[in-house]
């Protein structure tokens, strides 16, 4: 027995010096120090002994237990010291492994499609401004040519600010359109100007397949001597091929704005039934993206421009509309529904 134990000391302690690592010394621990260790073998056998020799070979293999307990302590302390002088060196870091890829980010199809309209547009000399989300019902409605009890208020559902009336009495809202900048830059530029204003807006709407309450619009401005409706219808027809392709139809029918005089609305024959009408088109065959027309001498006068002197014309189109007409998307709600699966196709 005493053989055995001295050849189960040597073996254990020549195993141990080549041990360099916390998991090769985990594995010499379940060796032979674990249940069902060389050592828990002899351990078993004591009993098969005489009484006399049982309790010098158990004294001897207890020994042996404290021995090898000792001495994995020793180098579990001398592991975790090499390890903290070199982390790179850690066994529970393997450096030489691939990195996980970092998941990469993407733009949202309305930032996309917005980009893209601002090069096509600033290509035909327009220039990008950005304006207040919160906005003086001022510039959303009265200098404008809306005034308080004008029925067109009601045609955009607003959001109100709670909050104190401005030292003019001038209220304060989420901008139901991006037309304000038209007044806000008249104010600061002088003709000739040719703006594009992107940007968020906001009204208390019902929800549809072609309406949400927050979307967003490009706002075109161009003011200067003797320009006409042939330069607006100009300018939307060439954006219209260049965004949609020269084979879409795009139909301009008369409408009404308090801003612009005379006004126009400017549709796309609906990408998904291709004209023959459709859930998304309403059955019209056409999804209307922008209202347009020439700047009301009101509003160039409320920007201090003479109208004598000055004409000028106007647009907004509903951002979110054009790349549903663009993929054949069925629902405008998809967009801000966070689902990945939809978002990852753009
Ligand atoms: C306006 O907002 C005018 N300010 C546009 C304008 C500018 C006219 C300059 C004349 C001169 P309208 O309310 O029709 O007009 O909205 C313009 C476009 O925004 C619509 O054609 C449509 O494409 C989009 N739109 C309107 N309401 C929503 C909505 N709830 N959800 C998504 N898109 C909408």
């Amino acid at each position: 027995m005493k053989d055995q134990i001295n050849e189960l000391r040597k073996d254990a302690l020549n195993s141990l010096a080549s041990v360099t690592s916390r998991l090769e010394l985990d594995a010499w621990r379940v060796r032979y120090l674990g249940k069902k260790s060389c050592l828990q073998a002899v351990l078993k056998g004591l009993g098969s002994l005489p009484a006399d020799e049982r309790k010098i070979a158990g004294a001897e293999t207890n020994r042996l237990k404290n021995e090898l307990e000792c001495l994995l302590r020793e180098k579990q302390a001398a592991l975790e010291a090499a390890s903290a002088q070199s982390p790179g060196q850690q066994d529970s870091l393997d450096i030489t492994l691939p990195g996980r890829p970092a998941s990469l980010g993407r733009l949202h199809p309305v930032t996309k499609v917005l980009h893209e309209m601002g090069v096509i547009f600033t290509s035909m000399g327009f220039e990008v401004v950005e304006g207040p989300e919160v906005e003086w019902d001022y510039y959303n409605f009265e200098a404008l040519n809306i005034p308080k009890e004008h029925p067109a208020r009601d045609s955009m559902q607003t959001f109100w600010v709670d909050m104190p009336t401005g030292e003019k009495g001038w209220e304060m809202l989420l901008r139901t359109h991006t037309s304000p900048m038209q007044i806000r830059v008249m104010e600061k530029q002088t003709p000739p100007l040719r703006i594009i204003v992107p940007g968020r807006v906001f009204r208390y709407e019902a929800t549809d397949t072609t309406h949400i309450p927050m979307f967003h619009q490009i706002e075109g401005l161009a003011v200067d001597k003797g320009i006409t409706m042939a330069d607006l219808k100009g300018t939307l027809y060439e954006f219209s091929r260049r965004f949609f392709g020269p084979e879409r139809k795009v139909r301009f029918r008369v409408d009404f704005f308090p801003f612009v005089e005379p006004g126009v609305d400017m549709a796309v024959e609906c990408a998904v039934c291709k004209g023959d009408g459709c859930r998304l088109c309403g059955q019209s065959g056409w999804i209307e993206i922008l209202g347009a027309g020439m700047v009301h001498p009101r509003v160039l006068e409320a920007g201090g421009i003479d109208p004598e002197e000055y004409s000028g014309f106007a647009f907004g189109m509903g951002i979110e509309r054009v790349p549903l007409l663009r993929y054949g998307i069925d629902d405008i709600r998809l967009f801000y529904s966070s689902d990945l699966r939809f978002l990852r196709q753009f």
